[in-house]
């Protein structure tokens, strides 16, 4: 008996309808990464910063509610400072920095600046930056004890060393204040005098952006919330610069074995998917880590007996100046040890720029960025974006 040809057609289409569905429901939740033809991590898809940001939720403390003046004796800022490291050289990149902070956020709130230098800052350098801020700006040298190259290192070796590396590609491995540098803020940055009595800071490096009003005190809220450490953006490391790190770092858990934090950050640390590659390289790390050129901690943390007993292994290894160790993985493994993961906040809501990546949300708040474009430059830029390993181990609050 032959079908009405409508009814064929009907039929057909259920048919299709029924298949899709099927499809749809087996297809899974979109994935937030992107893969190349090998099935190579290739870039974070849907990026969480295209969908609209606002402010963090609960009480915020607000520059037009309380006393933010900036001689006031009875304020409402609580122990912090803007910090910043920095060279005379550096001061033309620096004072467009300055300007985005204060603009975007301290000129309402006056939290003092204070910056250090290896060596006596210029008058120049003083009345330019001071002229930028009602807040007190400070000055302020490192102890020579603190950047000087410690004497258990040998300098044949390290400039043997850094020959190695900069075959391999690391940049400024043979530049012995980078190594300098990186060991500063690594361990040292909080044992500076003038921090003695700051608990929190911000760190600010020269030629970075800021795009983002930030209408509330950011030191009050990681307060009111115990928070440990912000961070704005999540990135893999050259593997070449740290390929010890970690087996000293597993030497000091095993002898420290309390120091684990319950809610540690250990899946994200040593997370062997994304990239692969990049865990056996550096010998079960994942590289991924906080991007120091911006945090906004607390430096109780950083004093306290776990981290320092870390900081001092690490230092008497001799990776800050054998290998390329930087202050940004070193920062990120004793959090991820040592901090509660719950107590470690991604700003999301500070639109920042740092060549070459951005943390730039979707936001009214924000003008000069483009929401969701996380790096300029080469696309293959985007495979270093650690975020989707961090969603996945940690989560994004
Ligand atoms: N006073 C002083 N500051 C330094 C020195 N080396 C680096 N810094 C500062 O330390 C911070 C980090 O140095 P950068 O040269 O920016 O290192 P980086 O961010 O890894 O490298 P870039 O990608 O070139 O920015 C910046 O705030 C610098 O101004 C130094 O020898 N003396
Ligand atoms: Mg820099």
């Amino acid at each position: 008996m032959a079908v009405a040809r409508p009814i064929r057609m009907l039929g057909a289409s259920c048919i299709i309808l029924i298949l899709f569905l099927i499809f749809q429901m087996n297809k899974g939740p979109t994935s937030i990464i992107s893969k190349g033809p090998k099935g190579e991590y290739t870039g974070i898809q849907n990026d969480p910063l295209k969908e609209p940001t606002g402010e963090p939720e609960g009480h915020l403390w607000r520059a037009d509610e309380n006393d933010y003046a900036p001689d006031s004796a009875n304020s409402a800022r609580t122990n912090a400072a803007l910090i910043s490291l920095v060279r005379n050289e550096e001061l033309e990149e620096l004072i467009p920095t300055m300007r985005d902070l204060e603009r975007t956020w301290n000129s309402k709130f006056n939290y003092p600046w204070i910056f250090f230098n290896d060596k006596p800052f210029t008058e120049e350098f003083k009345k330019r930056t001071q002229a930028l801020t009602k807040a007190k700006c400070q000055y302020e040298q490192v102890p020579k004890e603190h950047w000087d190259v410690p004497d258990w290192i040998n300098m044949d070796l390290f400039r043997e060393s850094a020959e190695v590396l900069k075959e391999q590609g690391i940049q400024y491995s043979d530049k012995i204040s980078y190594h300098q540098m990186c060991r500063w803020n690594s361990g040292l940055f909080y044992q500076h005098p003038a921090l003695k009595n700051y608990r929190y800071y911000w760190r600010v490096e020269p030629k970075v952006q800021f795009f983002c009003d930030v209408d509330y005190d950011v030191f009050r809220f990681i307060e009111d919330r115990n928070i440990t450490y912000g961070f704005t953006i999540n990135l893999f490391d050259a593997p070449q610069s740290i390929p010890t790190l970690w087996p000293e770092t597993k030497k000091f858990l095993a002898a420290n074995p309390t120091y684990l934090s319950d809610n540690n950050m250990l899946d994200w640390l040593t997370d062997d998917q994304l990239r692969p590659e990049h865990t056996d390289a550096a010998n079960g790390y994942s590289t991924c880590h906080f991007w120091s050129n911006f945090e906004i901690g607390d430096m109780e943390f950083f004093r306290g007996e776990k981290y320092s007993a870390y900081f001092n292994h690490l230092d008497r290894a001799g990776g800050f100046y054998y290998e390329r160790w930087g202050d940004a993985p070193v920062h990120s493994i004793g959090l991820g040890l040592f901090a509660d993961a719950a107590k470690v906040h991604w700003f999301r809501d500070i639109g920042y720029n740092h060549i070459p990546y951005y943390n730039c949300p979707n936001s009214p708040k924000c003008s000069g960025c483009t929401p969701g474009k996380f790096y300029a430059g080469e696309p293959f830029l985007a495979k270093e974006d650690c975020r989707p390993s961090y969603f996945k181990h940690v989560g994004a609050h």
